[in-house]
């Protein structure tokens, strides 16, 4: 198995939305023993603490939660995942999913430089394809897929430069999609996988017809992982759980063809709220979704009682 310099890097933010608690993300990680779940397989491990946002000040607005702490770790976070890039694979512990505004931007900064196409695979209930303008909530963990692609609106935020092609990015496990987004994403060139065709066709089929475009691009592979893709039953940790998601089965299934492709590049371990959890359950299960992701097979897995 290749050996990769995983480089962990701490995210707890906590702005992307008006309940509290991702921001013992990071260490609940830590907890669950992900550093050392990464080291058994083989890998190196670096794990570099925790980012802190950029320097800001914080003003009301009528609609966006936390609108400049937001935009001051999207700056933060960009620059730590652009330089990680450089060095290796880099895990972002968040966090709410606002932290992909700024591990994305960095992983596209990156793949500028390198001259390889960037692809985004978003596992996910929801599709966080709003603008500040569309978003009905204001939290703006709810906009990361419409800000790397180019959709306007997102004031104060850096620029992004050229934007992520929408044909680039597959979001798989959908279930709560906002009237705003659904036409936008109807609209759009984004692969989306609804729990439906999931249930009816199975989760290997729509996410090998991405991985061949991935390989057949010589693409960069970013992934973000929402705790909320997992159905609310084996992974209750997180604020915005939504019935019918992916199985504990399905959750790996994903990882382990990641693992067999050799695409990944990048990983986001996202919306984890430890407050909300039962006995570490969700954050024992993101960190064996990780290490399946990174090459430990079902065969070897340690035995849980989820
Ligand atoms: N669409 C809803 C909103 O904008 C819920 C967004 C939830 N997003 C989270 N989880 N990142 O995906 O408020
Ligand atoms: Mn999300
Ligand atoms: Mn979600
Ligand atoms: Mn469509």
């Amino acid at each position: 198995m290749t050996t990769r310099n995983c480089i962990l890097i701490g995210a707890p933010m906590d702005s992307g939305k008006r309940s509290k608690g991702c921001l013992m993300g990071p260490d609940a990680y830590r907890t669950a023993g992900l550093p050392q779940a990464l080291r058994d397989l083989g890998h190196e491990v670096s794990d570099r603490g925790n980012v802190a946002p950029a320097p800001f000040t914080a003003r009301p607005h009528p609609k966006l939660v936390e609108l400049e702490a937001t935009i001051a770790w999207t700056q933060s976070l960009a620059d730590a995942a652009e330089a990680a890039m450089q060095e290796g694979l880099p895990i972002f512990m968040g966090g709410d999913h606002a932290l992909s505004l700024g591990s994305v931007l960095g992983v596209m900064r990156h793949a500028r430089q390198a001259a390889r196409p960037l692809f985004v695979l978003w596992l996910d209930a929801h599709s966080d394809f709003h603008t500040p303008e569309t978003s009905n909530s204001g939290n703006l963990h709810g906009t990361p897929l419409g800000y790397v692609t180019g959709r306007k609106g997102f004031d104060g935020f850096p620029e992004i430069g050229t934007p992520l092609p929408q044909e680039n990015v597959a979001i798989i496990g959908l279930r709560s999609v906002d009237a705003a987004e659904r036409a936008a994403l109807q609209d759009s060139a984004i692969t989306h996988v609804d729990m439906r065709e999931i249930d009816e066709s199975g989760i290997a089929r729509p996410l090998q017809a991405f991985l061949d475009r991935v390989a057949a691009a010589n693409g960069l592979l970013h992934v973000s992982l929402d705790v909320d893709f997992l159905d609310p039953a084996v992974a209750p940790a997180v604020g915005t759980t939504v019935p019918g998601g992916a199985t504990v089965r399905e959750g790996h299934l994903v990882m382990e063809m990641l693992h067999d492709s050799g695409l990944m590049t990048s990983l986001d371990l996202v919306e984890l709220n430890p407050f909300l959890d039962e006995r570490g359950k969700t954050a024992t299960l993101m960190v064996d979704l990780a290490a399946s992701a990174l090459g430990r097979r079902v065969f070897d897995r340690p035995n849980r009682a989820y």
